[in-house]
Parts: structure tokens; sequence; C-alpha cells
């Protein structure tokens, strides 16, 4: 072909834009559809842009910046996808700190994008509106990449950078600053495209490691954590070729299906970690089985983690393969076929050991009847949202998640107030699924006002509030260990029902488990913002099944 007529490459369109105009098409061409955000004079020209969008780009306004935040991570981790919110400086920041630092513990892709004073005023000390001592140092502090947007020329670059460092290492959130002056700036942009994202070299010399290793030994447990989330068919393959349990708590659950007899939580993941002669470990700190239940020279311990630091943190394992989960366990799956030993089935073992289980979690029997019917009404596809409360607690040792992503608990931070507005997030982001936000009455009303946003942008979330009239669980910590002196633990409510009603929800009342599984089919056939209160009284403590004694190095 002549020189002439060959195709040319295209050229990167050049075109006059604000430097708010090139951040929201960098987001719209990085796949981000909607912003969680909570405007502000600050980031007047970058909501500009946002409008000028139009449905390329929704935004999402809450009514306090945690629930922009927690609706971003909800978005994020029911994805699997970058999302992002928009809060001021200062107030706005510190009133999204704690989503940001959820975000962070669970390794959650969330971008916050946020104001600053005037360019020249930075590190002053003026005095200037939402002005906070180096803004910058705080917003390092909470997460691994940020950065500040200095002009329009550079603004597509580093958001581009921002989106690509939440998967490299460590996945993440980021944070990217913007002065109230520089939004607004115009110059001829060229747009960056998503960058490639460089997945570090799988070392198949210790895949077969592994291989001869797991191959060999007799009781193999599969431990997995949210690392693990994306990888669900290569683990499922793995725990029948290995005849390995897979143990899960909170960021696990549902890699494996929960109806298998090889889905397994805290109480039995323990007995089968104090008999396993190898651990697989994916996409976990490892740190409950590590700090608690104990370790010695008979078990060898193998680690994927996307992280070069994490696997030996607490304690150096045989061997480390670093990178995504899937990909490394799709080798280590076909290195097995000249490896891997036979092994009896574990099966009725398995059926057997659950049952036995059961039995014993009796001991919080109330809390179980809710979970029961949670999970015998919230469709095969539905999501759970879980909180730091009774229920929820039950939930984490004993409610089957039966698909990845469909069972959101958060993690080491377990912060009280999360759930309602992540929940909110997460039935933003999946409007084809049911989203179910389970919540104690103290938890539900940190982001209850979200209600509003709920109305507003035509959310149908179904919430269940378990009211005790108390943060229930400091009660009893300080009635069985503090010989009743209490302290800060009850709670005035009000009615939950007439307080949904008054933002125009629908508001039900449930006084027994039977009444809450016709409540919750009623309100996931309808699909409209839902709140169902559950007058409950005290529970039963979980923690004996939570906090277990060692197994191991005794
Ligand atoms: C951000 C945050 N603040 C405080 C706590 C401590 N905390 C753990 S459970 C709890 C009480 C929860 O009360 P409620 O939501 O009503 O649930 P209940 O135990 O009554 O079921 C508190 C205050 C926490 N986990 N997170
Ligand atoms: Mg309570």
């Amino acid at each position: 072909m002549p020189k002439s007529k060959r195709p040319k490459k295209p050229k990167p369109a050049v075109a006059e834009m604000s430097t708010g105009e090139a951040t929201a098409a960098t987001l719209i061409a990085h796949g981000l559809d909607t912003v969680y955000a909570l405007p502000g004079v600050h980031n007047d020209h970058l909501f500009d842009a946002f409008q000028r969008a139009g449905d390329a780009l929704r935004v999402v306004h809450t009514r306090h910046e945690q629930g922009a935040a927690y609706m971003a991570l909800g978005a994020a981790l029911a994805t699997g996808k970058p999302q992002a919110y928009v809060v001021v400086p200062g107030p706005g920041l510190l009133n999204s700190g704690a989503a940001l630092l959820t975000a962070y513990g669970m390794n959650a892709p969330v971008l916050a994008l946020i104001g600053q004073i005037p360019a020249a005023a930075i590190g002053k000390g003026q005095g200037h509106l939402h002005e906070i001592r180096d803004q910058a140092g705080i917003i390092a502090r909470l997460v691994d990449h940020s950065a500040r947007i200095d002009g329009p020329a550079e603004a597509s670059a580093k958001v581009a950078k921002a989106i690509a460092s939440m998967w490299q290492g460590r996945p993440g959130p980021a944070a990217l600053e913007c002065a109230i002056d520089v939004w607004g700036k115009r110059a001829p942009i060229t747009l960056t495209p998503p960058l490639p994202a460089r997945a570090p070299r799988i070392d198949d010399d210790a895949v077969r490691a592994v291989a001869k290793l797991l191959g060999k030994a007799k009781r193999v447990l599969i431990v997995a954590g949210g690392g693990a989330q994306d990888a669900s068919p290569e683990v499922t393959l793995l725990s029948d070729l290995l005849q390995a349990p897979v143990l899960a708590y909170r960021r696990g659950r549902g890699v494996l299906d929960g109806r298998s007899p090889f889905s397994v939580t805290l109480p039995l993941g323990r007995e089968l970690w104090g008999e396993a002669d190898a651990v697989l470990a994916v996409g976990t700190r490892l740190f409950t089985p590590m700090t608690a239940w104990g370790m010695d020279s008979k078990l060898q311990i193998v680690r994927v983690d996307a992280d070069r630091d994490e696997p030996a943190r607490l304690h150096k394992p045989k061997v480390a393969l670093i990178g995504d989960a899937a990909p490394i366990l799709r080798r280590l799956i076909d290195a097995l076929e000249k490896y891997n030993s036979r092994r009896a089935p574990r099966r009725d073992e398995m059926l057997q050991r659950q049952a036995k289980w059961r039995e014993r979690l009796n001991k919080i029997a109330p809390q179980l009847a809710f979970v029961d019917v949670i999970r015998a009404e919230l469709p095969v596809d539905g999501i759970y949202v879980d909180e730091v409360t009774q229920v929820g607690f039950a939930a984490r040792l004993a409610f089957p998640a039966y698909k990845p992503r469909t069972f959101l608990s958060p993690g080491y931070q377990d912060n009280l107030g999360w759930g309602y507005a992540t929940a909110l997030g997460v039935q933003h982001a999946r409007p084809d699924v049911p989203v179910l936000s389970i919540n104690g009455d103290g938890g539900f009303l940190y982001t209850g006002n979200e209600l509003a946003t709920a109305m507003r942008h035509r959310i149908p979330l179904v919430a269940v509030v378990f009211a005790d009239g108390a943060f229930g669980n400091v009660r009893r910590i300080q009635e069985e260990r503090f010989g009743n002196r209490l302290i800060g633990s009850d709670l005035a409510n009000p009615s939950f029902v007439k307080y949904a009603e008054s933002f125009g929800a629908i508001g039900r009342r449930a006084r027994t488990p039977e009444e809450l599984g016709i409540a919750l089919q009623a309100a996931f056939a309808r699909r409209e913002p839902t709140l169902i209160e559950v007058p409950v009284g005290p529970m039963p403590s979980p923690w004996e099944f939570i906090h277990m004694p060692r197994v191991r190095g005794l």
C-alpha cells in the first residue's frame, strides 16, 4: 500500500475545556456514570461541568457528606468498578472521613474529589471559608494515592492516574484536591484515556511449588477474603480438587456458595484451622486465625495477595503468590493436575460438622430466627448489607451468601453507621436486584436522614431497623462485665415507622420473625423505599463464637 493511503492513527482530539469539564469527561471515559456528591461554592465549576455532561454523568446528591462517600463505597463494592464522590474542603472532607477510611480498609476503588481554598492562599493560614490546615497532608494519610489538580491542562492525566492507582498493588481509594479558582480555568485539553492495568508477572516456579505443597497435603483449608471476590469459580474448583473447606467471615462470603457444606464461617473454621496441614489464603489478611487461633510448624501457609507487603505482616508464609487471585489460581489449578493426590471425599463429614455447629449456635436462636427469614425472603441475586448489630453478628456466623458481592460487611473498621447509606449506594448501582440493609436503632440514625436521598433519587432500598432502645452491644457488655453499671448505652428513639413515612417512604412494623418475613416479601415485590421497624428485646451474646481461643501452638 502506498504510504499516503495508509490509515492514519487518529490523533487525540484537542478541545478547549475547563478543569471541571476535563475531569468530568475523564470520569466518563473511565466508565463512571454517576458521582455521589454534596455541592458547595468551592466546586461550583465542577458541578456546572456535571450539569453540562447531562445523562452521561448523573449527580446523586445526598444530605450529608458521609452519605455521599458511603454511597460511592457501596456502589464500588457492589460493582467492583471505580466510583467517585465530591465534597467541599475542610468540613466536607471530614464529614466524609469515616467512609473514606472504610473504603481504605476494604480496598475499595473510591475516588474522592475534594475542593480547596483559592490556590494562592493554600498553606498561608489566612482562614478562608472551609480552610483546614494541610488538607493535602490529611488526605495523603487516608489513601495511598493523592494529588492536587493545579490547572486544566493536567486534570485529565491526574484523574486517569488516580483511577489507575486504585488497581496498582493493593486496590483502594484515591483522592484529588482542586482549588476553587482552578475548576473553572480553561485551556486546550487532550483527554487521557484509561491507562492499561499493569498485572504483575505470575511466578511459575512459585506456583509449581504451591501445587506440590497443596497436592501432597492431607487436610487443606482455604481462607477467602475480600480479594477473592472475583475468583469465585477458581476457589470453588480448588475446594473440590483439594476437598478443602473454604472459610470466609465478612469479606469473602459468597466466593464459595453458602449452600455448599464446604462453606464455613468462624467456629467451624477455627476447628478446621486446628486440624489443617496446609492453608491456602486468598486475598485475606488472615488476621483472626493468626492473632487468635495460633500457628505452629506443622501448618504450611500459602498466601495469594495483590499487595506484596501483606503476606509477611503477621507471619512469613511458606510461599506468597503476588497479583490478582483469579489468574494466579487458574495457573495453580493447571499445575495441580500433575501434583494433586487422591483424597477421600469429605462431603458427609462436612454436612455432619455443619449440623453440629448449627445446633451449638442455637444459643443465639433469637437472632438466627431473623437471619433465617431474611435468607428465605431475599432472592438468590439479592444483596445483603450488614451492620454492627446483633442480627448482623449472627448473620456473619450463619447467613449463607450464594454469590460473590452479595454479602457486604464493613471489614476491620466495623464502623457503626456505615449500613444504610452504603446500602443505598449498592441499590443505586444495582437497580436490577433487590438490596436489603439491616440496622440497629443505634447505627440507623447515623445516616437515616438519607431516606430523603432514597426518595429524591427513587432508590427502592428495603431497610430493617432492629429497635432495642439501646446501643445493645455496649449495654450487654456493661451488664455482663461491669456489674450492670450502665452508662451512655440507652437510646431515645423516634417511631421509625412515622419517621420513614414523614419522608414519603413506606414504613412498616414487624414484631416477630414471621411478620418480618411477610413484610420483606411485600417490600421486595413493591420496590419502593421502605423501612421496617422490628421492636426487639435484649439478645444473647454471640461473642463466644467470634472471639475463640487458640487451637494451635498451645
Ligand atoms: C463508628 C463507631 N462508633 C462506635 C462503635 C462502637 N459500637 C459497637 S456496637 C455499638 C452499639 C450498636 O447499637 P445498635 O446499632 O443499636 O445495635 P445493637 O447492638 O443494639 O443491636 C457501638 C456503639 C462502632 N463500632 N463504630
Ligand atoms: Mg440497638
